[in-house]
């Protein structure tokens, strides 16, 4: 193999998004964070079964997508793998120390702060969407979520970024952000809608789009054939999605 064939990083994807190609699932992150440091990369698909498989499960232990695999390194958590390349590539992080630290915390703030309340809002009319006290659930899931949109409004105000210049931090928090598309939250806010529609409207972040949607693409010759698939369908569990 050639130095350069031995450097590119090889990342998994589902092999079928249930998503239909709207890059919700976690592997558009760290495709996002190639694109924007210039990093080619390979692909390696994998099904929902494959997933669960002994190959797959050493490279993820809890057997899901993505992972990361790069010159005997291997990762899973898409904070790590955004992280690292950040860390190996200019373009993600200041060289200010202190910045640099700030841009991190962001990226765990989206992580952990913002994601849990998302994820939750998301997933649970796949839960218990089918229970007498679904909709008093999701106003209270709602409502946590607008709490969330609202600290980090006002934290925004009317900069572009989260602490200057764009960072892994923002990748992260537009991704986050992003789930909620079509939920009617981001429109509440329109200084959050603005900031994911930014994100959104990155070259870099339109190649990653494009590439995780020409996966779905390649496996749909015929698009009148199959129809794509409705973004909120759950897989074959719906607490699988998260
Ligand atoms: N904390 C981990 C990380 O950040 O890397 C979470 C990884 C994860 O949740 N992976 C999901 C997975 O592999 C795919 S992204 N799930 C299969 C399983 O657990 O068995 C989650 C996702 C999937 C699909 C949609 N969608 O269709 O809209 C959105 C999000």
């Amino acid at each position: 193999m050639s130095e350069t064939a031995a450097t590119i990083p090889t990342i998994t994807a589902f092999e079928r998004s249930p998503d239909g190609g709207q890059g919700q699932a976690r592997d558009m992150r760290v495709r996002w964070a190639l694109e924007e440091v210039g990093q080619p990369y390979a692909v390696r698909l994998v099904s929902f079964e494959a997933m669960k498989q002994p190959a797959h499960l050493a490279l993820h232990p809890f057997g899901q997508i993505p992972t990361y695999e790069e010159d005997g390194l291997a990762l899973f958590e898409t904070g790590a793998i955004v992280l690292h390349i950040a860390e190996r590539h200019p373009g993600l992080l200041p060289d200010d120390v202190h910045a640099r630290k700030r841009a991190i915390m962001w990226m765990f703030a989206a992580l952990n702060t913002v994601e849990p309340p998302v994820v939750e809002h998301d997933q649970a009319p796949f839960i218990n969407g089918d229970r007498p006290w679904h909709a008093e659930l999701m106003e209270m899931l709602e409502d946590r979520v607008r709490v969330r949109l609202g600290e980090l409004s006002r934290r925004l105000g009317d900069a572009d970024w989260l602490d200057g210049g764009f960072s892994a931090g923002d990748l992260m928090m537009v991704t986050v952000l992003r789930r909620l598309e079509g939920s009617g939250l981001l429109e509440e806010h329109p200084t959050i809608a603005a900031y994911v529609e930014r994100g959104e409207a990155r070259p870099a972040f339109k190649r990653a789009f494009a590439a995780q949607r020409a996966v779905l693409r390649r496996r749909r010759p015929n698009p009148r054939a199959q129809p794509p698939l409705p973004v909120r369908e759950p897989l074959a569990k719906p607490s699988k999605r998260v």
